[in-house]
C-alpha cells in the first residue's frame, strides 16, 4: 500500500519552522523535542526530517545514511536524558504509534522516548 504523506501535520509544521518547539538535540536528518504533553519527567519525540508517515514507511523509504542518523540521535537523546540502562541509567521506553490501530495522532513518523519514573507494565 502506497503511503500519502500529508505535509499540514503539526511537525511538518515543526519542522518548516511555522510553530515552535523545545529541540533536545538537532542533526542533518533527524530532530527530538519536547511532547507537548509529557508522561514522564523526559518525554522527547524523536522524529525524521523527511516525509515519512510511519516507522514501517522509515524503514522502507528512508536512506540507510537517515536511518543511521536516526538511530544515532536516539541513543544522544537516551544519554542526553540520563537513561542509559546500559551503562548504570534506570532505561527508557520507547514507543511509535502507526495507523487507526496504533492510534496514531500525528501522521509523522516519531519515536516516543519515555525515561525518568518506571513506566509500567507493557500491556495499556
Ligand atoms: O502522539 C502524538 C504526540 O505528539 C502526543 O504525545 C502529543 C504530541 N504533540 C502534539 N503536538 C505537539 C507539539 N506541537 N509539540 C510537541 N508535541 C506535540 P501519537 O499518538 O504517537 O501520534
Amino acid at each position: 500500500m502506497a503511503y500519502v504523506y500529508d505535509d499540514t501535520n503539526i511537525f511538518a509544521r515543526i519542522l518548516r519552522g511555522e510553530i515552535p518547539n523545545k529541540t533536545v538535540y538537532e542533526t542533518e536528518h533527524t530532530l527530538a523535542f519536547a511532547d507537548i504533553a509529557p508522561k514522564a519527567p523526559a518525554h522527547v519525540l524523536v522524529i525524521p526530517k523527511g516525509p515519512y508517515v510511519t516507522y514501517d514507511h522509515f524503514c522502507a523509504a528512508a536512506s540507510a545514511e537517515e536511518i543511521v542518523d536516526f538511530s544515532r540521535a536516539v541513543a544522544e537523546v537516551v544519554k542526553l536524558v540520563g537513561a542509559e540502562a546500559h551503562s548504570g541509567g534506570k532505561g527508557f521506553r520507547a514507543i511509535t504509534n502507526a495507523g487507526e490501530h496504533g492510534v496514531q495522532e500525528v501522521p509523522h513518523f516519531h519515536l516516543h522516548i519515555l525515561a525518568g519514573r518506571n513506566i509500567g507494565p507493557m500491556i495499556l
